[in-house]
């Protein structure tokens, strides 16, 4: 069986982690041979050329090293204040420096020259994410020609939103050097193909040489999910139980409603907040029966828009906190850090409704981790935007516009009043879709369509690539 070497910039660290690809993948890694590679983490000033290898809690981890300005170029430059806007479709909050593409591509060449070294001819590579996307490009320059797969966790932009990035013809012309792109969802696959009829030679600049070919690339959703099941035994572990009786002893007789989320402007915090502050002021039997609570760990805070997304929001609590808190009453309470797998599940277990409102997601995986963990007998309810790409799994949610805060409210009244049978038949069929979305069968598929032989039918590489092009 060919080895999986899986990408993404950082590879998983240990304690708990606040980001949904080392959740996913581990498990995958725990399975097959191969190993993770990615950054180290560390910023030095004259970095090996080769990996280093790790043990981390039974997982093979290649790391490297980079430099101040180029990590600071490809990550908080070009990565994260141009890709992930864009693609979040908040060209408000791009920023665009020029240098940044240089190290954007700098680093994936190293990436690409360090990863070349440890390459045997058969392995399988899976590559993570809008950090890497030109990585295909820079691996087959120099030769490489095992089969390579891309996964985008985040959604795929419109093309107007596209054209806004720079360089997105080169950007668009490196997906094409993969034989396997995954999105998380069709409408992102919608969005992709759209892009790739639209630009003929004619309507993008006349020159038959500037178009993209994608001829030999598949595109494919393959929306990512968590292990359901996993969390609905953790949601009543001693571990889980613990931060409910905590829970417990401050909330008595109150609802609890739920948020927890990266600190990150995609997530609607703030909206999700003045949702709240509605429902309190246009219904007063919720005011001393209900609790707030939103966990929000800070991520990416050197970077402007994220710390003005942060007191923003730090604002907006404050004020709902003096309209309305009493001396033995708070609406809400904001925690910014970041928990273990069993606190949350308790946590979400105790939830009465799970709001998962951003703007604009890949996927979501709280909303899937909130599901998994509820009681089948008295689950609470699922309040989930339209634009998370969870909304196309989960259709029994009460699906809302993350703009519309009365909207949200309003769901909000309409899960906290919900009659019992109406939320266990909702949740039955959530229950359902999050465990046939399980990021087990997530991760087998993509490897199963990105490597069909990986099994060992005695193919080269070589015939792999013939057939899929000639597919
Ligand atoms: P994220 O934007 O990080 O992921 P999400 O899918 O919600 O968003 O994953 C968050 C993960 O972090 C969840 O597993 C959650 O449990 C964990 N987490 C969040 N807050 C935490 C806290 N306070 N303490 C501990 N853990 C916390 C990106 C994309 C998503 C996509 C995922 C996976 O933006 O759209 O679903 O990748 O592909």
């Amino acid at each position: 069986m060919s080895r999986i070497i899986i990408v993404s910039n950082r590879t998983p660290g240990k304690g708990p982690a606040a980001g949904g690809l080392a959740v996913a993948l581990r498990k995958t890694l725990a399975e097959r041979e191969g190993f993770w590679f990615g950054w180290s983490g560390k910023l030095v000033e004259n970095p090996q050329p080769e990996a280093r290898f790790e043990d981390i809690d039974g997982l093979s981890v290649a790391q490297i090293d980079l430099t101040r300005d180029d990590h600071h170029a490809y990550y908080a430059g070009f990565s994260n204040s141009i890709l992930w806007p864009s693609f979040h479709l908040r060209l408000d909050l791009a920023s665009i420096e020029g240098h940044w593409y240089e190290g954007y591509r700098r680093v994936n060449q190293q990436f690409a020259r360090a990863l070349l070294r440890e390459l045997k001819s058969d392995d399988v590579i899976w590559v993570h994410d809008y950090h890497l996307i030109p990585l295909a490009s820079e691996l087959r320059n120099l030769g490489v020609r095992n089969r390579i797969g891309f996964y985008l966790h985040i959604p795929f932009p419109t093309i107007d939103a596209l054209y806004a990035i720079p360089h997105h013809l080169d950007l668009m012309r490196d997906m094409s050097r993969y034989d396997l792109i995954g999105m998380q969802a069709n409408r992102d696959v919608s969005a992709f193909t759209e892009f790739a009829e639209h630009q003929s030679p004619s309507s993008l600049s006349g020159n038959p040489m500037r178009s993209v070919d994608f001829s030999r690339t598949e595109v494919t959703s393959f929306p990512i999910g968590s292990d359901p099941d996993a969390f609905a035994r953790l949601a009543v572990s001693p571990a889980a139980n613990k931060m409910v009786k905590r829970m417990e002893r401050v909330m008595g007789e109150q609802k609890l409603i739920l948020g927890v989320d990266r600190l990150d402007y995609s997530k609607g915090l703030p909206q999700r907040v003045e949702a709240y502050e509605k429902l309190l002021a246009n219904d007063s039997r919720f005011r001393r029966n209900v609790h707030m609570l939103q966990v929000a760990p800070p991520s990416r805070d050197s970077i402007k828009e994220y710390k003005e997304t942060s007191d923003t929001l730090d604002a907006m609590c404050g004020h709902v906190m003096g309209r309305f808190a009493e001396p033995d009453w708070s609406p809400l309470t904001y925690v910014k850090r970041a928990y273990g797998q069993p606190s949350l599940a308790g946590l979400y277990r105790m939830a009465k409704v799970g709001l998962v409102t951003p703007l604009r997601d890949g996927m979501n995986l709280v909303a899937h981790e909130y599901v998994g963990s509820q009681d089948p007998k008295d689950p609470g309810v699922l309040v989930l935007s339209r634009f998370a790409g969870a909304a196309e799994i989960f259709e029994d949610a009460i699906l809302v516009n993350p703009f519309d805060t009365d909207e949200i409210a309003e769901a909000l009244r309409m899960a906290l009043d919900m009659p019992l049978d109406e939320r266990i038949a909702r949740w039955t069929t959530l229950m359902a879709a999050a465990q046939k979305h399980n990021v087990d069968d997530w991760s087998k598929s993509f490897i199963k369509r990105l490597a069909p032989s990986s099994a060992g039918d005695g193919s080269s590489t070589r015939d792999i690539l013939y057939l899929a092009s000639v597919a």
